[in-house]
């Protein structure tokens, strides 16, 4: 309808001066009007060019006077011609909103004597205001002054209203002729490809979105951590075990069996298998000795230490017990330095929140070689978190069972203005490595982080659950961005 009016006007006129008329005087949504002018226009059959103009219209409250009147003239006819009526009487008879802005507005006007009887000053009022809202309704113009009275009151907004005037165009016909979008087999069979009109490219149209896969931002983080350890000569350790032994997560580590992380409240342990099958014996029993009662320089913990606990299968609760497996079978050939990483899930039987789930990724690294020192770990923590953008480190004491001394790591986040904890490092104790059969001058130094952490940091996540889990919205996945580790 609106398209053959276009055209159709066109055929035997110059132009179509303005479109907001030119649809009002045929009855066609000027919406219309304008998605079709949009079309025709995008295949050049008309010109057209933008016209702007600022219109007032009318508020609800404003089209409400024009129904009602307004509310000073409603209170005025509401005050008898001769004698008064009281204050309280009057009130009942409006809505709150309209007595107050009536006995304003009559008051102001002093149509009305106002107090605890009411009663006219004049004989007879004009409705002025209703009268110019009804002209604006009608699109006539009315003074500045009535403008400014009317928008003071807030009966009248301004609107841009935005139309057209149109012209024929360089592919102008009266009626629209079907253009081609394809060059078909059947198109070069019949040969119809002649006459054809085909659509012109339109260059700045975006590529369709190609549905691919997507990378978890975890997995990207994490590629890009593992390519930094590789980066610095490390080697992956296999890690595709989530359920372990106590004896691997704990006891090779010199953790004792009462210590309280191995309670079920802190770990996961397996109902089936419950049970590891084997265990190398002849190291097992010298991590009981180190644990009873020392050795190697050590005084050993005391207590009586159970195989029973050691065997307990459950879900790792660190990556560190894969390190414990590594420097194991390190031990049992010639010594040579090794440098491992890994980065795995981990599991923790604790309290989650908003930044903690029951489990987690574990980043873990570790150096191996003779007479390392303190300074050492130092060094390559530096070397490490420069490659992740954080250069100004701090370390503060700590204590882990299995690392003495043990450090806490810090760095100073610019953007935050504090300082951040980024990670836990130490050397594994002597009570972990001798009984391992490592020769006495191997020292291990290692640290860890999470994944997580950074990842959220560096997407701007600030719920774990948006992160991972199976509330994950899948359109993060899908759309987030790519976000590059700093590297100084
Ligand atoms: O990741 C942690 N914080 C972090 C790391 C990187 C980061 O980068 C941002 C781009 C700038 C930001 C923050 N942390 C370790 C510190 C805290 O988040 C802490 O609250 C949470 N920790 C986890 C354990 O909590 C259950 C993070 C996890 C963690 C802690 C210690 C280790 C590993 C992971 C370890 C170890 C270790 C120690 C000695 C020898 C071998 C391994």
């Amino acid at each position: 309808m609106a398209e053959e009016a276009i055209l159709g006007y066109l055929e035997n006129h110059e132009e179509i001066a303005d479109s907001g008329e030119f649809a009002a005087t045929r009855g066609i949504d000027h919406n219309d009007v304008v998605n079709v002018i949009k079309s025709l226009h995008g295949f050049r059959y008309i010109e057209a060019q933008d016209i702007k103009r600022e219109a007032w219209v009318l508020t609800d409250e404003g089209k409400k006077y024009t129904a009602e009147g307004s509310p000073e003239v409603q209170l005025f006819l509401a005050v008898p011609p001769e004698g008064s009526i009281s204050k309280d009487e009057l009130q009942k008879m409006f809505d709150p909103s309209v007595f107050k802005i009536g006995c304003s507005q009559a008051g102001k006007n002093k149509w009305v004597e106002m107090g605890k009887q009411v009663s006219r000053k004049v004989q007879h009022v004009e409705d002025k205001v209703k009268d110019l809202l009804l002209r604006i309704q009608d699109g006539q113009a009315i003074d500045k002054d009535g403008i400014n009275a009317l928008k003071a009151r807030k009966l009248i907004v301004s609107q841009t209203w935005k139309g057209y005037s149109l012209r024929k165009g360089p592919n102008y016909a009266p009626k629209r002729k079907k253009v081609a979008t394809d060059l078909t087999r059947e198109n070069l069979q019949r040969g119809d490809w002649k006459e054809l009109e085909f659509k012109e490219y339109n260059f700045n149209a975006k590529g369709q979105p190609a549905e691919a896969g997507h990378l978890h931002p975890l997995l990207k983080v994490r590629k890009q951590l593992k390519d930094i350890f590789l980066q610095m000569g490390f080697e992956e350790m296999p890690t595709n075990n989530f359920v372990e032994s106590s004896f691997w997560n704990f006891d090779a580590l010199f953790q004792p069996q009462q210590h309280p992380a191995r309670d079920s409240h802190d770990t996961f342990f397996l109902k089936a298998p419950s049970t590891t099958r084997t265990l190398p014996e002849d190291y097992v029993e010298r991590v009981k000795c180190v644990h009873e009662s020392g050795g190697y320089g050590s005084r050993g913990y005391g207590y009586e230490w159970k195989r029973e606990e050691a065997n307990k299968n459950l879900l790792r609760t660190h990556t560190t017990a894969v390190s414990s497996r590594m420097l194991y079978v390190l031990a049992q050939k010639p010594f040579a330095p090794k440098k491992y990483f890994s980065i795995d899930r981990v599991f923790r039987n604790e309290a989650v929140d908003r930044t903690h789930l029951a489990e987690f990724h574990q980043i873990e690294g570790l150096v191996c070689d003779r007479g390392l020192t303190l300074g050492d770990l130092i060094g390559v923590l530096h070397d490490f978190f420069s490659r992740l953008g954080m250069s100004k480190l701090r370390f503060k004491p700590a204590y882990n069972p299995y690392t003495e001394p043990s450090m806490e790591i810090f760095s100073y986040h610019e953007g935050l203005g504090k300082w951040v904890e980024i990670g836990n490092s130490g050397m594994f104790r002597p009570e972990m490595l001798l009984p391992m059969g490592l020769p006495e001058d191997v020292r291990v130094i290692a640290w860890g982080l999470s994944l997580e952490r950074p990842t959220m940091i560096l997407y701007g996540i600030d719920n774990i659950r948006d992160l991972f889990g199976h509330k994950v919205d899948l359109d993060l996945i899908k759309r987030n961005p790519v976000c590059r580790i700093g590297i100084n």
